[in-house]
């Protein structure tokens, strides 16, 4: 398989969306095997799975109760053998999502702190509250609420940065590390090529104390001996292992410690996950209210990731859609009059950065936010628990489901519209209803149309998949920011050994100008979504309602 990560190309599964083999209106694993010829015709390498192992699913699958063993709703470990075994056949790798800034407190770990047992009390942050009765700081949950829960029986409280049931471990343990390190080997024994690392540089925590000015973010995020931590467990791991690749998600983190993180000689990970660009349709860190997208902001915050990591010769993984976002066609482009255009031209404004690229289930297809119109087809806990605190700040139910409508994780987890049929052959028909909704425009937006329309969303993300693998101006070349304020252009320039890319697209749905645009002699088109070229003429270059085009010399 290719492992030169700079060509590769990532897949994100969310199984439990993806498809449901035994009509139980769950996805699962042999799921995922029986469409493996479909994602090897996209072009990933690797494929990323969210977390399938046992657990009460009250994050689906983020709150872990055994590392070693698999959820029955997914399957069993047999079928993740076959499923690694058959992903290597076809030239692919399996890329694991592992949680461990917390365990669900159906841990066994939590369990036997919870019975009283000392060493696994350690395992954990268990704390006196204040003498007043409040708890130990004032953090917030990202989940909503305070980050601490009592505890009766201990007259303590245990942390939770997430959800209740989410108890955050204590890296500052030797013991929690090693354990740490001997569940990644496990993984790493069965052939897995590559691992995703959730929220983990969450997990050094600066010490207890309110937080004057926030929400208690600054004392855990990027904390004080994250990269001691991550270097330790790369080299007792995957750091002997060159074909292992690793991704970070870095919550809230900033460039200065990415560039260690994902630093080439740093000895800590391949690459991270920021989330800065994906907060420009929010008000500061504030996700539940509703903000137009601030396209110039988007724009900075992605240059200065992109030359920054580069001039620290450091890694991004690239994307714009995950399982915790609203689906990026809705988002930033138009999932109506220009669907097609506009899905085409957020994924080449992606594909050419320098990064790994990752495709989010349903994205190759320009998946659109879910169609729900009331709260009772939400399931996710955090859009439930944000819908209870607008109305409890004072928002009428109706804005509240409508802040939910747009910025609820749930619009990135509606199930895979493989086909037309009932359940979008998510489900066979006759077998049980999706645990989700499926999007009633599953009629229209599937894989059995796309894959037989040579112009569909799916065709054109195959080949940008494709181009990244044949120039090495779009793996490895350097990338110069173009048109940093034109009010609609998004454009960029890539260059490596005499070889250069003009990436160039118009973000919004009416055509534009571009004044000073570059001179393309010599240059051919290698990509675009309007059948017909265009090029500037004396230097303007005019783009229809989303168009975008990459030309190459
Ligand atoms: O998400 C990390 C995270 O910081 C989330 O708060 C994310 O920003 C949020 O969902 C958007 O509002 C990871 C996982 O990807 C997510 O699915 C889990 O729920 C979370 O960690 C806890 O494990
Ligand atoms: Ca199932």
């Amino acid at each position: 398989m290719n492992t030169d990560f700079r060509k590769s190309t990532v897949y994100q599964i969310y199984p439990k969306s993806f498809r449901d083999t035994n009509g139980d209106g769950l996805g699962d694993l042999r799921g995922v095997i029986e469409k493996l010829d479909y994602i090897k015709e996209l072009g990933a390498d690797y494929i990323w799975l969210t977390p399938f192992f046992v657990s009460p699913q009250n994050d689906n699958g983020y709150d872990v109760e055994d590392y070693y063993r698999i959820d029955p709703r997914y399957g069993a470990m047999e079928d993740v053998e076959e499923l690694i075994a058959e992903a290597d056949k076809r030239g692919m790798g399996l890329m694991f999502d592992m949680v461990f800034n917390h365990v669900s407190t159906r841990h066994e770990w939590f369990r036997r702190a919870m019975e009283g047992d000392p060493y696994y009390k350690e395992f954990f942050f268990f704390r006196k509250g204040k003498e007043n009765g409040d708890p130990p700081t004032n953090w917030e949950s990202k989940f909503g609420g305070n980050a601490w829960e009592y505890v009766e029986k201990f007259d303590e409280y245990y942390l939770h940065l997430f959800d209740v049931t989410q108890a955050d471990l204590n890296w500052a343990n030797e013991n929690v590390r090693k354990e740490v390190q001997k569940i990644v080997r496990f993984w790493m024994d069965k052939g897995v090529k590559g691992f995703r690392f959730d929220v983990i540089n969450l997990i050094s925590k600066a010490g207890f104390a309110d937080d004057e000015t926030g929400d208690g973010r600054k004392f855990y995020t990027d904390g004080p001996n994250i990269h001691k931590y991550l270097k330790e467990l790369n080299a007792a791991t995957f750091g002997h292992d060159a074909q292992i690749i690793t991704v970070g998600e870095m919550s809230s983190t900033s460039l200065e410690n990415c560039y260690q993180y994902a630093g080439r000689d740093a000895g800590e990970l391949t690459m991270v996950f920021s989330f800065h660009h994906l907060k420009v349709d929010f008000m500061g860190n504030e996700k539940w209210v509703l903000v137009p997208t601030d396209f110039q902001k988007l724009k900075n915050i992605l240059f200065r990731w992109q030359t920054g990591m580069e001039e620290h010769n450091a890694w991004n993984a690239v994307f714009g859609c995950n399982h915790d976002q609203p689906r990026v066609v809705s988002r930033f482009g138009d999932d109506e009059k220009y669907w097609k255009e506009s899905a085409k031209m957020l994924a080449t404004i992606v594909h050419c950065l320098r990064g790994t690229p990752y495709v989010y289930q349903g994205e190759e297809l320009g998946m659109t936010n879910a169609d729900f119109t009331d709260i009772s087809q939400f399931k996710d806990v955090e859009s439930l628990n944000h819908y209870q605190i607008l109305q409890d700040k004072g928002l009428s139910a109706s804005d509240a489901l409508r802040i939910v409508q747009i910025h609820s994780r749930d619009n990135g987890r509606t199930p895979m519209q493989w086909d037309d049929s009932q359940y979008a052959g998510f489900t066979d028909e006759g077998g049980d209803a999706p645990w989700i909704g499926v999007n009633g425009n599953h009629s229209r937006v599937n894989v059995k149309a796309q894959l037989a329309d040579p112009d569909s969303i799916f065709h054109y993300y195959q080949k940008l998949i494709a181009l990244r693998k044949e120039l090495e101006v779009i793996s490895c070349g350097d990338i110069h920011p173009l048109a940093e304020n034109h009010p609609s252009v998004f454009a960029y320039r890539r260059t490596y050994e005499g070889h250069e890319l003009i990436v160039a697209a118009n973000f919004y749905g009416r055509t534009c100008q571009w004044k000073e645009a570059p001179d393309l002699t010599g240059f051919g088109r290698v990509i675009g979504n309007y059948a017909e070229e265009s090029r500037p003429a004396d230097g303007v270059w005019i783009l229809q309602p989303y168009e975008t085009a990459v030309w190459y010399r």
